[in-house]
């Protein structure tokens, strides 16, 4: 069972760039709730949002937060389904020359043949699951980007982190398109920008939150999801991404 959207285009703006979409999400009992997004749309590479959205990072690089991309309610359900549905990995990694295993739970989804490398470890694609597929039409829709993998972490609770890295792995490609869903717990997001590590930006990263990351972000930035005494709730993270051939 589960939830389904359907997607309609409500209006297109006079602004090139802009178009606004619905988003109806309906259950086997019917529709359950519309939703009104401010779609992002790439256009000859550059993602643009609706004139009141800006960019968290400055010029050139590119990231966009759009809070409440998921309704409380979607998020609750889709939360369960993929914590259950996935299949969850502990993964050594090298960290300094040591092996110590990762401090959240990892999973790799993807299309045949999208594999993934990082960290030392190479990740053969788990087919996409029911709940992730659908996630990931919301994301592919409200983009106008095609992702064929993602990455899934879950963070049991603020114990389960993250440390500063780019996603700059060659098979991402020049300047990559990350479409990063939040599930769950809210958690502190941080950039630092990678000349100067001083200049740091941060963000809250809430229960059904959409970021986007594009443009050069990655060279110029990395980015990190820090440890919390305070949080004692997990959080799912979905980072969808596109492999393209090397
Ligand atoms: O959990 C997050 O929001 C961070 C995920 C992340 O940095 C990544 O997958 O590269």
């Amino acid at each position: 069972m589960g939830i389904w959207f359907m997607s309609i285009m409500t209006q297109e703006s006079c602004s090139f760039d802009t178009k606004m979409r619905l988003h109806v999400f309906f259950d086997s009992s019917g529709p359950l709730e519309f939703r009104a997004i401010d779609t992002v749309s790439m256009r000859a590479g550059k993602f643009r949002f609706s004139d009141h959205t800006s960019s968290l990072l400055p010029s050139p690089s590119e990231v966009f937060l759009l809070d409440g991309f998921l309704s409380p309610s979607i998020s609750i359900e889709l939360f369960e389904q993929v914590r259950s549905e996935v299949q969850w990995q502990t993964r050594e990694i090298s960290l300094f020359g040591k092996k110590v295993l990762q401090p959240r739970l990892v999973a790799w989804q993807g299309d045949s043949g999208c594999s993934y490398r990082y960290s030392g470890i190479t990740w053969n694609p788990d087919p996409w699951s029911p709940a992730v597929q659908r996630i990931r039409g919301l994301v592919s829709d409200v983009t106008d980007f095609d992702f064929n993998g993602v990455l899934l972490n879950l963070y049991r609770d603020g114990r389960d982190s993250m440390g500063w890295h780019s996603d700059d792995e060659t098979e991402l490609g020049h300047n990559p398109v990350i479409a990063s869903i939040s599930l769950g717990a809210s958690r502190r997001f941080l950039f630092r920008n990678r000349l100067d590590q001083k200049q740091k930006v941060e963000v809250d990263l809430k229960d059904g939150s959409l970021l986007i990351m594009a443009g050069p972000t990655q060279k110029l930035w990395q980015h990190s999801l820090p440890k919390s005494a305070k949080v004692g709730e997990a959080r799912i993270n979905l980072t969808f991404r596109r492999i393209v051939p090397v």
